[in-house]
């Protein structure tokens, strides 16, 4: 007798709309969950100094759950400042989404800017913007081969290979060189069926994975379908990790759930150039954090967000001694 896909049967269940599934069994990061569940806080006494332009909160706040049950998934849960979050949600909507990265809205047009070209009549094209699914960074994910190749690669965008490398210090993950990534954008309907992500050559360097907007329930299992998989509710700026014994399990999105908070609208505070001390840092890279404290930069992308979920999804390719593939 074959076994049963229990992966396959928790998804149904938890994408169905009528009746509407339970929440009872998801994993929620809220204080009580604590108390349930191994917390591993990893004390830090000091910052890091790229923190405040990268759009994260200082280190020595940050909370990091890990799980029994699930070795070596972990998730940070939101560190990410208000302005942090309006920064890289903006990102991925006005410059990631832009070619040569490559789109799912690329068979039906050629279009650079998908962004502009949603405001071009002056108001919002709803039904065009709704369009894109997803876009590649770096190494392009081939969906249909799962193959990486040098021919199809971009350059892959600094301040988020930045981003995770500090994530990955935090973690003690390093060295850890952001090489691809798939920018996915979820509408209130949409979901994301089982998988595994086995394409990289390196399969012992860890995934990293930032929620922006609304919510989702993420479902994660182990190496076969037949094991059933928990559930876990990501927020808006939560990351979770993928590493050693989780990097290769079944993992999926079946559904999207309205945010019951919305941190990208909490209290903006400026970035301070004083408190800048990267060496690489420029004034343009501070102006544009903090461009999105004025409500009429940042009204377009909030209203996208208010029905949308933005995933970014950051793999190393290559193994460490190796240049190309
Ligand atoms: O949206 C998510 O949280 C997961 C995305 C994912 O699994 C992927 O892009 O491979």
């Amino acid at each position: 007798m074959d076994r049963e896909d229990l992966f396959m049967k928790k998804f149904k269940y938890y994408k169905r709309n009528n009746p509407k599934p339970s929440l009872e069994q998801v994993i929620l990061f809220n204080d009580e969950y604590t108390i349930l569940k191994q917390v591993n806080n990893i004390p830090h006494t000091k910052n890091d100094p790229r923190t405040e332009i990268l759009g994260l909160k200082d280190l020595r706040v940050w909370q990091s759950l890990a799980f029994s049950d699930h070795p070596g998934f972990v998730i940070i849960r939101n560190p990410f400042t208000a302005l942090g979050q309006r920064y890289w949600i903006r990102k991925c909507l006005e410059e990631y989404s832009k070619s040569p990265n490559k789109r799912n809205i690329d068979i039906d047009t050629s279009l650079n800017d998908w962004w502009s070209e949603c405001y071009k009549s002056g108001k919002c094209d709803k039904k065009f913007q709704n369009k894109l699914r997803w876009t590649t960074l770096g190494y392009h994910h081939n969906w249909d081969t799962k193959v990486y190749s040098e021919e199809s690669k971009g350059i892959f965008p600094s301040e988020l290979a930045e981003l995770c490398e500090v994530v990955a210090q935090y973690l003690g993950y390093e060295p850890f060189r952001a090489e691809a990534a798939i920018v996915n954008y979820y509408h209130m309907c949409s979901t994301l069926s089982a998988h595994t992500d086995h394409s990289e050559v390196n399969l012992d360097a860890p995934l990293f994975s930032f929620s922006f907007g609304q919510s989702a329930i993420f479902l994660l299992g182990r190496h076969e379908k037949t094991i059933e998989p928990s559930a876990f509710l990501l927020n808006s700026g939560d990351i979770a990790i993928m590493s050693k014994e989780a990097r290769l399990c079944y993992h999926a999105v079946p559904k999207i759930l309205p945010a019951t908070k919305c941190p990208w609208s909490d209290i903006v505070r400026p970035v301070q150039k004083s408190n800048i001390h990267l060496k690489c840092m420029k004034a343009e890279d501070i102006s544009e954090m903090n461009k999105n404290i004025k409500e009429n930069e940042w009204r377009n992308f909030e209203n996208y967000i208010a029905e949308s979920r933005i995933n970014i999804n950051v793999r190393q390719v290559l193994m460490e001694n190796q240049i190309t593939l």
